[in-house]
């Protein structure tokens, strides 16, 4: 295929031995000091270690450079199709090692960073971590843009460039504390402005119609109240070894110059800021997922700037081609990560009718055509939902699209089921229930050729829950792609020495075909293999016990088993049903119960959203069960828990490789897929977690006996969901879970105080949306027996080599072979 060929304009005419030293530990040496000199200028004496960090960054981003070009240059010449990946959230993590990795650069540099006296490794710490997601369905986006372009799809990433990313959690006295995050501070050398691209996006004012003088036809015109300028900035995401880089672009809301000079020259110097200030407040901030989230004007404005920047720059780049518009889904395919991005649907009808002058049928062909959605979650309450009046004043036009869209949608219901009103209601892109909303997940199913699910059941779940009218109505459009994570940054940068281990006995092909990890299972009774293995796993955990020693002045037991739960704070994800286990732990310790119990290390980590006041209460009580248990001379040396803070990509590396045992306990049908759980047990972690999401698919892969399974089912769930769950009756008939929940509401754990936790009793006691107190027994025992398993050595290192050597399934480059099949049409053997 067309990226494999040699590239001889690799340094713009130079000859291919010029380009290998470029990549020689001489020739990255002899560019640091260049760079050190012309782009930093310092002398290189004088030079910190940001100077240095930068003028790697630097070097290393050349190189990925001159593949871009290449690369740009062959898709030209192929006039391939193009994936769009749109997606409000892309949370990269750093970039330097990554891009290192992926070019092969990394012993070069070493070894040149040795010449200097220098640490890579320290100098790579001092990148900031680019933080412009939430969670997984932003890490999902950089893994798929990974493997899209190691598999040589051509694509482009679309989103928002944010000035301030995800906050820094601070965690003081137990409590989260948030700290904007300022990761521009001092420059980025891997975004590269694209002043070309630069677009214009209108809001508010009002539609008018004329009739055409010769048709008569009605010609829609919006006349808007103001513009914003989106200005691109491009990072270039280099494929695994294969000389190909896609194109990240991330858009930056900036004032219109000409708006600005206007109010100048009427002497209004406050006018023209202020104006430039609320331009420039769309791309500032990323929002957190907000539980209580009631008409957030800014965040509709974001969401629309970021779509329409995107969609005008594919009209712009198929004109450029020469393609006529018509051809529109022939060339481009749109992903649309969640409902986020969804406005498209709406836009892109807007830019064919109002602007190309299409009729409508075939507009509305080519828009289907063109966009393909991707559904992240069944919670109702995450399902986006905007006042009708807010989007009617900040998108006229738009809102006008959506009513004959769905108008001439409710007709085809109306024929297909004929009488069904309630139905029609249900299925309407306009909530009419209280106050009028527009239902953006609707008009993203209604919009698109196809719509997934990321897991199994998940997807299951769906068809015959959250969008079970559509699937009734389109049963063709539904199909699932179970998610997956890169290989290269979860486990080869994360874990160099496994790598090195696993390139030992298998050679490398599994970097790029992660099923061929399957032949470690031929070691899997081999004693002296099995005893590096766990060896190894020492090794990792004692590289964390480490770097929490340097950084929170703690030392951890590296032969307790690590057991740990890291991912946002919610309460489906149940960190309190963790928390309590370890109170459940320690008084039976305490009541001469539990004697020879194995040493653990309890590890958590994640944000809560700012306005989630029960998630921070949940972070509150794993620090106080942390204090509790780390005093007291009975458990301080079995029981240790630790809450790591300010948990993110960085930290996420860190973390993997070192865990014994992978905490997924969701309640059943709530985690939509889980991507956590695919890097702990690529690095060799046993799970112990629930039937939910992707923990379905990979205790299939591993084995049930490879896998501590407790706690209901989905189905089990639903059932006790309507005929009445009554929680309390679970607390009456457990002792422990007694002695747990009246311990913490009579303050034996908390030093007396009775009152920090009692909301969270109560609503255990009397709500308990999660299920907590009716999985907690269940849970209980099989913690007990991943527990005894632990104590032989043997057969836990042989469970952990199980679940690497049939973690092949979870590459994010599986979940991108089955996108390109049934989603985009895009054949990859070409
Ligand atoms: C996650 N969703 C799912 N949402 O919870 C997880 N939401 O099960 C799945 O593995 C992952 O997506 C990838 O598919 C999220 O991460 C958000 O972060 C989010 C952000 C803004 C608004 C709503």
């Amino acid at each position: 295929s067309h990226g494999q060929q040699p590239s001889e304009t690799e340094t713009s005419g130079t000859t291919a031995i010029a380009a290998q030293d470029n990549r020689s530990a001489d020739g990255i040496r002899l560019a640091f000091l260049r760079h050190m000199r012309r782009t930093i200028g310092k002398p290189v004496e004088f030079s910190n270690t940001l100077d240095q960090y930068r003028a790697m960054a630097h070097l290393v981003r050349d190189r990925v450079m001159d593949d871009w070009i290449t690369t740009v240059e062959s898709y030209v010449q192929h006039n391939v199709r193009v994936v769009c990946y749109l997606s409000a959230e892309f949370l990269l993590g750093p970039h330097l090692l990554n891009a290192m990795l992926n070019l092969g650069i990394t012993d070069s540099a070493e070894k040149a960073c040795d010449e200097l006296h220098y640490s890579l490794t320290q100098l790579a710490d001092e990148e900031p971590e680019p933080g412009l997601g939430n969670g997984g369905l932003g890490r999902l986006a950089a893994c798929y843009m990974d493997s899209m372009t190691t598999l040589e799809v051509p694509a482009v990433g679309y989103g928002l460039r944010y000035e301030f990313g995800i906050f820094r959690q601070e965690i003081r006295d137990g409590w989260q504390v948030e700290h904007s995050d300022k990761w521009l501070e001092y420059g980025n050398p891997w975004e590269i402005p694209a002043s070309e691209a630069t677009q214009h996006v209108s809001f508010g004012g009002h539609t008018e119609t004329t009739k055409d003088e010769k048709t008569g036809e009605l010609i829609w015109k919006w006349v808007p109240a103001f513009t914003v300028k989106g200005v691109a900035y491009d990072t270039p995401i280099p494929g695994y070894r294969n000389k190909q880089v896609n194109r990240l672009r991330l858009w930056k809301a900036e004032a219109e110059d000409s708006f600005d000079l206007e109010i100048f020259n009427r002497g209004d110097y406050m006018g023209a800021v202020r104006d430039k200030m609320e331009s420039e407040t769309i791309s500032k901030v990323l929002y957190p997922p907000d539980e209580t989230e009631q008409g957030k004007r800014l965040r509709l404005m974001q969401q629309y700037f970021f779509t329409s920047c995107s969609l005008q720059d594919m009209v712009r780049l198929h004109k450029l081609q020469k393609l006529p518009i018509e051809k529109f889904a022939d060339k481009w395919s749109v992903q649309l990560n969640d409902t986020h991005p969804s406005i498209g649907i709406a836009e892109l009808m807007r830019i064919l009718t109002d602007e190309e002058e299409i009729g409508w049928d075939e507009a509305w062909t080519i828009t289907q055509a063109t966009f393909g959605y991707t559904n992240h979650t069944l919670l109702p309450e995450a399902l986006e939902k905007w006042p009708l009046p807010i989007f009617a004043s900040l998108l006229p036009r738009h809102i006008e699209i959506i009513y004959e869209i769905n108008r001439r949608f409710l007709k085809d219901m109306q024929a297909k089921f004929p009488g069904d009103t309630a139905r029609w209601a249900r299925m309407s892109l306009i909530g009419e229930d209280g106050e009028k909303q527009v239902r953006m997940a609707n008009l993203a199913v209604v919009g698109s050729k196809m719509v997934n699910g990321v897991a199994k059941l998940h997807s299951e779940l769906l068809k015959e829950d959250t969008l079970k009218d559509f699937y009734e109505a389109f049963p063709n459009r539904f199909t699932n792609v179970t998610n997956g994570v890169t290989p290269r940054r979860w486990l080869m940068l994360a874990d160099p020495p496994l790598t090195a281990l696993l390139n030992e006995v298998l050679g490398t092909a599994w970097h790029t075909d992660l099923y061929a990890l399957r032949g470690l299972e031929d070691y899997v009774d081999d004693a002296g293999f099995l005893d590096k293995w766990r060896k190894r796993q020492e090794e990792s955990k004692g590289r964390l016990g480490d770097f929490i020693k340097r950084s929170m002045d703690v030392s951890l037991n590296p032969a307790s088993m690590f057991d740990v739960q890291v991912k946002r704070i919610h309460e489906y994800k149940r960190q309190h049903l963790n928390a309590l286990h370890i109170l459940g732990l320690y008084c039976r310790i305490k009541s001469g119960e539990l004697k020879d119990l194995p040493p653990r290390t309890f590890l958590f980590g994640g944000k809560a959203a700012p306005s989630y006041t029960y998630a921070k209460l949940m972070i509150k009580l794993v620090c106080t069960v942390g204090e509790l248990v780390g005093k007291d001379p009975q458990t301080k040396d079995l029981l240790r828990v630790l809450f790591v803070p300010d948990y993110s990509v960085s930290l996420g590396q860190r973390i993997y490789p070192a865990a014994d045992l992978s905490e997924q306990i969701s309640t059943a049908g709530k985690e939509a897929s889980g991507t956590g759980c695919m890097k702990f047990m690529m690095n060799g972690a046993v799970a112990i977690g629930t039937l939910d999401g992707a923990n379905i698919e990979i205790r299939e892969e591993v084995g049930e006996e490879n896998f501590f399974l407790f706690g209901l089912t989905a189905p089990q769930i639903a059932e006790k969901q309507k005929a009445g769950y009554r929680p309390r009756d679970f607390y009456e008939k457990s002792p422990l879970l007694r002695e747990v929940m009246d311990g913490l509401r009579d303050g034996r754990f908390s030093n007396g105080d009775r009152d920090t936790f009692a909301p969270l009793v109560r609503d255990l006691l009397e709500v308990d949306r999660y299920f907590v107190m009716a999985d907690f027994d269940d849970y209980a025992r099989a913690q007990s027996e991943a527990g005894k398993i632990f104590c032989d050595s043997k057969k836990w290192s042989r469970m952990s080599l199980l679940n690497t050597a049939r973690s092949g399934k979870f590459s994010s480059d599986r979940s991108i072979r089955e996108y390109c099949q049934n989603i985009w049409k895009i054949n990859l053997d070409r």
